[in-house]
């Protein structure tokens, strides 16, 4: 490849973002830089760029998307909206495009709903959501930016309800709706969530925002839609810093005995500051209008994750299509560097819609792809009890298709009592800080074991998903850790590659030292569940061999003690249908 000297400077800028763990938020570039370093691209890198595009994650054919916006279920459609630039691979321009679906898996792209058309959002559309009201008309909420450069939110409605994919929105002249009142930043006042009506059959909802360093869900009350007020107090609030992107919503489960329904409400959160987001379970006082987190849950760097991976400004609807569901969407911010992805011309994914519940025992959320995702299940190998005794691999050979597929697995160790001492020295230590000590290759009692996925045939590069298990001296119980380790996923230099991890909040010796785990496998992407959703992890990965047919899969075992692979099946997956277009036609 050749490099024009001109080029060398935007590399240079453009390197400074290489590292996306932390990256700040709405960094604007200029279309210069963009045009530049697209025109550098060769053939070869072309290819491989394209072979790093998802099959059934969504995306776009082109260009940045990050936050899902708007989600609903309308009348037989399913809508996802998404921020997104309609001029190039990075952070910008920002409108809601969006895409209409009958199955959560095929998609009809269609020309952005949402862009900027007016003195309240002349600077940006950003993140939103949709209320279905009670006559079935659905209403979206969303942060404009202002002409002063204020975050103010929105409301619109569909032009022409008839239209089953309610492509066009009108926007009435009397917004902003909520405009930031006194003492509210109003650089930091935004993403309103779905509403929902309390007892007074008034309209609820809430808006992310910050004072100094105390991250705030502030609740505004409406009659009519069109008239808010806020509450005197907020929702909820927490020493985080800004809070982006809330979801609040009830959940429910049948409890652990089966004998009465628990109830509890979930309040999320995306930390701009740190750019994760974590839940609490707790109950919602409608007299006092607060939420009250459970005590044993904590608000912050320890609270619960939906992902411990790469998966922000998620966002949640009620599916009321057959039995009643919720479903979760996610973002996830690509880990190369932004030079990488001006050169690709792409850059964010969607993470594959899953469904949410409360586990039985109250404690926290369980997650699974929606069913509908395994319609695109193909080819199918199977292992049945194999035993993979310490320091061993072997290869799941027979899919066509090991760089797209699905894979369960459910593995059983033989012998708990090899399991690692824990070190009292982690108490404090999260799940992260664990795995980065003890990565996929450092041997240890009980694991690691688990699955290389996107590995190349000489194990070069290769992601490893795997448990490791510890034993606590003070109590003598099992301490379940599951690790994404991308450390050799991809030869090439200058991406981000993260140790990602969760605790299993298992009893791992209970359950006859079984444990499962699910990996959905799109070429870039890496989206696994373990114990059966219990502790989920996405993490994006760039091979340059384990690419398209040279993909391959294999188990591993890195642990003293013998893991039996009881049952493993593993799926080509089709690529989704994707149509439409994204033109809006004059
Ligand atoms: N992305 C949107 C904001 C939101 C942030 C802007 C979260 O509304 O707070 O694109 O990723």
């Amino acid at each position: 490849m050749t490099i024009r000297p001109a080029t060398w400077a935007v590399f240079f800028l453009l390197a400074l973002l290489l590292c996306r763990g932390a990256e700040a938020s709405h960094q604007v570039f200029s279309e210069a830089d963009l045009f530049e370093v697209s025109a550098d691209a060769d053939a070869a890198e072309q290819a491989r760029d394209d072979a790093l595009r998802t099959g059934y994650h969504f995306q776009p054919p082109k260009h940045w998307i990050n936050d899902p916006n708007g989600v609903m279920y309308h009348k037989g459609v399913y809508h996802l909206f998404y921020q997104y630039n309609p001029k190039g691979a990075v952070w910008g321009n920002i409108v809601w495009a969006h895409a209409v679906s009958t199955n959560l898996v095929d998609w009809t792209m269609l020309p952005p709903a949402i862009y900027p058309t007016a003195p309240f959002d002349v600077n940006g559309c950003w993140s939103g959501s949709a209320t279905v009201l009670p006559d079935g008309t659905p209403a979206i909420m969303y942060t404009g930016i202002d002409g002063q450069n204020r975050q103010v939110q929105n409301v619109a409605y569909p032009k022409d309800l008839s239209d089953p994919f309610l492509r066009d929105w009108v926007k009435p002249d009397y917004n902003p709706v909520i405009a930031p009142g006194p003492g509210v930043n109003a650089s930091a006042f935004r993403d309103p969530t779905t509403a929902w009506r309390g007892p007074d059959g008034d309209w609820r909802l809430v808006v992310g925002t910050k004072d100094n360093h105390l991250g705030l869900a502030v609740l505004y009350k409406s009659k009519d839609f069109k008239t808010w007020t806020p509450s005197p107090q907020p929702l909820h609030s927490g020493d985080t810093g800004m809070w982006e992107c809330p979801d609040f919503f009830p959940v429910t489960s049948r409890g652990v005995d089966g004998s009465g329904v628990l109830r509890k409400h979930v309040l999320k959160v995306s930390l701009d500051l740190t750019r994760f987001e974590y839940y609490t379970l707790g109950e919602y006082d409608h007299a006092a209008e607060k939420y009250v987190p459970d005590a044993s849950l904590a608000d912050g760097n320890d609270g619960l994750r939906y992902d411990y991976g790469d998966f922000y400004a998620s966002k949640t609807f009620l599916d009321v299509s057959g039995t009643r569901r919720r479903v979760l969407w996610g973002w996830a911010n690509e880990s190369d560097s932004t030079a990488d992805d001006v050169r690709k011309g792409w850059a964010g994914v969607q993470a594959v819609p899953r469904k949410l519940w409360l586990a039985r025992d109250g404690r926290q959320l369980v997650q699974w792809p929606v069913a509908e995702i395994e319609s695109l299940r193909g080819g199918h190998v199977n292992v049945t009890r194999r035993v993979v005794r310490p320091g061993a691999h072997f290869e799941v050979a027979g899919l066509a298709s090991p760089a797209q597929a699905d894979v369960e697995a459910s593995f059983r160790v033989r012998d708990l009592g090899r399991a690692e001492p824990w070190d009292p020295a982690w108490d404090k230590a999260d799940a992260q800080t664990v795995c980065a000590a003890r990565g996929a290759d450092a041997k240890g009692g009980v694991g690691p074991f688990g699955l290389w996925v996107l590995a190349s045939d000489d194990l070069e590069e290769k992601t490893a998903v795997f448990f490791r298990v510890f034993k606590r001296g003070d109590n003598g119980k099992h301490v379940v850790l599951m690790c994404n380790d991308p450390s050799t996923s991809s030869k090439e230099d200058g991406i981000y590659k993260p140790t990602f991890a969760g605790f299993v909040d298992v009893d791992i010796a209970n359950n006859g030292g079984k444990i499962a785990l699910r990996t959905l496998i799109d070429h870039s992407v890496v989206e696994s569940f373990g114990a059966r959703g219990r502790t989920c992890i996405l993490s994006r990965v760039y091979p340059t061999k384990a690419i398209g047919d040279k993909a391959r899969l294999y188990v591993f075992n890195n642990g003293e003690s013998d893991v039996m692979v009881n049952h493993l099946n593993a799926y080509d997956m089709r690529s989704a249908n994707i149509t439409g277009s994204m033109e809006r036609s004059t």
